[in-house]
């Protein structure tokens, strides 16, 4: 998979959007009656730090990061309400699914969104300014709604952070999956594969994983480089616990 024919992307209904009660109405505008593209996996995620972090990881060090990560796990929109902080994350799947999705959703920017795509969902977004703690504005914030995977390899990388394979039906699996035959666990961003005390078992034998995930938990598990961070692996196992 991964031809244009067959893409897979992610999308997140952001928590904006659910206090905005606009979830309905963006469903709709992603159906498969008007983009001819198919659900493969759904879920309603309490979005974690590590996770936001992780998913954002591009925009690390940039003056909007920790305002983004507020928004995306929800603090900013439901500052009291600690179990209304969802995000809703989506993998569409069919022909030309990326350029679609990121076409529905328009401009990252909603101001710019509404100047030049009116109609699509960012142009119902908002742009706030961020302010440091004496108040002064130091850069903007975008709400914008509804996230989209930007290009392949950023679906695959996203789609692999915020799903597992059991969450998406095998006959729709669009990267290669392996059955584990060990036990890995994490404790305090460590990786083992026999139980210390407080730690998590993410990987037992006989689940179905991401086998780009267990290549780098082989490297990570030998102290040698891996392309993607053990975070980032292990995020996906400690969404909603
Ligand atoms: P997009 O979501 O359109 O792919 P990205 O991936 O560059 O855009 O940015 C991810 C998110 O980070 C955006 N959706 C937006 O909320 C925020 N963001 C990106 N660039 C800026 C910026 N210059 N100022 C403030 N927020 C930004």
């Amino acid at each position: 998979m991964g031809t244009k024919e067959l893409e897979q992307t992610l999308v997140l209904i952001k928590p904006d959007a659910l206090k905005n009660s606009l979830t309905g109405y963006v469903l709709s505008l992603l159906s498969q009656f008007h983009t001819g593209l198919r659900f493969a996996g759904a879920k309603i995620v309490s979005v974690s730090m590590v996770l936001a972090e992780e998913h954002y990881a591009e925009h690390r060090g940039k003056v909007f990061f920790p305002s983004l990560l507020d928004y995306i796990t929800g603090l900013l929109h439901y500052p009291d309400e600690p179990w209304k902080r969802r995000v809703i994350a989506i993998v569409y799947h069919g022909p030309e699914a990326i350029t679609k999705l990121r076409d529905i959703a328009g401009p990252t920017n909603p101001h710019i969104a509404r100047e030049t795509r009116p109609g699509c969902i960012r142009a119902l977004g908002t742009v706030v300014p961020i302010k440091d703690a004496t108040g002064n504005v130091i850069g903007e914030r975008m709400d914008n709604l509804i996230h989209a995977s930007a290009t392949n390899s950023e679906a695959e990388r996203e789609i692999k952070l915020w799903f597992k394979p059991n969450d998406i039906p095998p006959l729709m699996h669009a990267y290669p999956v392996e059955v584990s035959k060990e036990h890995y666990y994490s404790k305090d961003n460590k990786l083992y594969m026999t139980y210390e005390p407080d730690s998590i078992c993410f990987v037992a034998p006989g689940d179905v994983v991401w086998k780009s995930d267990l290549d780098a938990l082989r490297l990570l598990y030998q102290g040698s480089p891996a392309p993607c961070s053990l975070e980032s692996v292990v995020a996906k196992y400690l969404i909603n616990i």
